[in-house]
């Protein structure tokens, strides 16, 4: 059983988690393991240069959660951090004073920036840090290109009254308060997907894209040239689940970032937003929680097999659940 997910950072850790949890039940491998093969996907548009070393912070959200070595309360980086050398980088004014670099994550990032520098790609570079722990499942960076997302906002001052900034300032600094007026990921056009990503796609037999932010996360992965050819002709039904939940997002800010492109933040606008394959979208079908089961005839009129299961991911069990329910309606539509 071949099963590859779509993901970002803080959604996508938990979904995976719940994967690899519901894989481990229904096809163990005698060792608490699981015979089934997960691939996830990652978003590298959040990735960017800070202080001399490359940040992949999706990435590193799926490496630490399901390392179990991941800081559960702040959602990002490791549990039992400290932060000398941050302090240091702020007297010197190395970095930005809001986004903090702990010392046991910036140990992942001067290991990653170390590698690069000795001329290997990011996914080596994946490869080599998930080495470290067992995690159950392969992380694939979605390119080795870099295409880290800028947020283009109004500003009067500027000439032109706009300017535009790294998606990450505009997250952390600003906490994307500031109306994005589009988001772009430089040079995308020349990234093509990273060794083994459309294998992964097209060899699976369900293809899962998580409940991440919609636009910076799945958006930024399936506009990669060659990853959405890739999803057009996999003969592996593509099962969604909805980030939104009775019209609010589940975390983080995506509905600052479905506004800015005129998506409504509902499950079923999130839904016609992807599209259903048969129309030349993205996804077979559909899950959202059993509080937007209004939406489901809508859905199915645009044609996306659509279904609703519990979405809130509490613990491991929901999570599993969650993910098993994904691959059901994936399995369902391959009958
Ligand atoms: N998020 C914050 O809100 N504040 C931070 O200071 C911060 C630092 C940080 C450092 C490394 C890293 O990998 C992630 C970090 N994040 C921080 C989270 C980051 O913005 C998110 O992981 C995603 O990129 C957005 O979904």
């Amino acid at each position: 059983m071949q099963i590859t997910v779509l993901a970002g950072g803080v959604g996508g850790s938990r979904f995976v988690r719940g994967v690899r949890e519901e894989c481990a039940r229904r096809w163990p491998d005698g060792e608490g393991g699981t015979e089934a093969s997960v691939t996830v996907v990652v978003n590298t548009g959040d990735d960017l240069w800070l202080a001399g070393v490359r940040l992949m912070p999706d990435f590193d959200s799926l490496l630490y959660s399901l390392a179990g070595v991941n800081d559960t309360e702040r959602g990002w980086g490791r549990a039992g951090e400290t932060e000398r050398v941050a302090a240091e980088l702020r007297e010197w004014g190395v970095g930005w004073p809001w986004f903090t670099l702990g010392d046991l994550d910036l140990g992942t990032h001067l290991a990653r920036t170390a590698w690069l520098r000795g001329g290997l790609t990011p996914s080596e570079v994946a490869h080599r840090l998930q080495r470290r722990w067992p995690l159950g499942v392969q992380l694939i960076p979605a390119t080795d290109a870099e295409v880290d997302t800028h947020v283009r906002v109004a500003d009067p001052d500027e000439l032109g009254g706009e300017r535009e900034m790294h998606f990450q300032e505009w997250w952390t600094r600003y906490r994307a308060t500031l109306p994005a007026l589009a988001f772009r990921q430089r040079d995308l056009e020349s990234a093509r997907p990273a060794p083994g990503v459309v294998e992964a796609i097209v060899g699976a037999d369900v293809v899962l894209v998580a409940p991440s932010n919609p636009v910076v996360s799945i958006g930024t992965i399936t506009a990669i040239p060659g990853i959405r050819e890739a999803l057009a002709e996999t003969s592996a039904p593509v099962v969604g689940v909805s980030p939104i939940i009775g019209g609010k997002v589940v975390r983080g800010m995506a509905d600052a970032c479905l506004t800015a492109i005129g998506v409504a933040t509902t499950a079923e606008a999130v839904g016609r937003h992807y599209g259903a394959r048969s129309g030349g979208g993205l996804l077979d079908a559909w899950l959202v929680d059993d509080a937007d089961t209004p939406a489901l005839e809508a859905l199915e009129g645009v044609g996306l097999h659509a279904a609703s299961a519990p979405l809130w991911m509490h613990d491991l069990d929901t999570s599993a659940a969650l993910a098993g329910a994904a691959i059901d309606l994936g399995r369902q539509l391959q009958r």
